[in-house]
């Protein structure tokens, strides 16, 4: 099912084991730089089950006070974020059919008991951007519905080395993670589920 809804389109295996291993390392590279941390919701401060941290010149972040946005800099060091991986580039260059580069690469880490609740994604400028998503490590059940909360919503499993493009339509549709399959993948040594996302932040 390669087109999923109006603009989403999965693409199962796109990475090979050898390109999943050497992207992983390139994630421990970013982590050691920008380490990850435990995002808060806006307004109540409550936790995510996911942490994160970001590459490229704009990071995705979210605090009790401030809320969701887009900053330049690690919440918790202050310092800038590491660059954009060319491994990254070179993927969004050859999916994204899009002529501006990625801003932000949001990398969310889930353990295996990590969920992520239905949201849309409404935070960047350039809505007309697609999102591209890469899974590594342990495979989940995700979910994806219509432009309303309430509309119907299909799950489908999304495994390492899959990719996702979310565009046209589907850029605004609601989605989340509803449960991540443990044990199912050996590039992890310890387990759970790394999701990057690119994403075009301002027009
Ligand atoms: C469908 N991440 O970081 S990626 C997120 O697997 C996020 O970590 C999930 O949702 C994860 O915001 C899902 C796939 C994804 C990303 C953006 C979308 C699916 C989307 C935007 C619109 C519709
Ligand atoms: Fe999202």
């Amino acid at each position: 099912m390669p087109e999923l809804l109006n603009g989403i389109r999965h693409l199962p295996g796109y990475l090979d084991r050898s390109r999943q291993e050497a992207l992983v390392e390139v994630i421990r590279t970013v982590v050691a730089e920008a380490p990850l941390y435990v995002p808060a919701m806006p307004g109540t401060g409550k936790p995510m089950s996911v942490r994160m941290t970001n590459c490229g010149p704009l990071g995705w972040v979210t605090d009790k006070e401030r809320g969701y946005r887009y900053q330049p800099t690690h919440p918790a060091t202050g310092r800038p974020w590491p660059d954009m991986p060319q491994q990254l580039l070179d993927i969004w260059n050859d999916v994204s059919g899009y002529d501006k580069p990625p801003e932000a690469c949001l990398v969310n880490f889930y353990s295996d008991e990590a969920r992520m609740g239905l949201h849309q994604d409404k935070d960047e400028q350039d809505l007309k951007a697609p999102v591209v998503s890469i899974s590594l490590g342990n495979s989940c059940l995700f979910r994806v519905g219509g432009l309303s909360r309430n509309d119907r919503t299909l799950s489908f499993k999304l495994s390492s080395g899959d990719l996702v493009v979310l565009g046209g339509e589907g850029r605004l549709c609601f989605h989340g993670i509803d449960r991540i399959h443990p044990a199912t993948s050996t590039l992890l040594k310890n387990g759970g589920r790394i999701n990057l996302t690119l994403r075009r932040v301002n027009h």
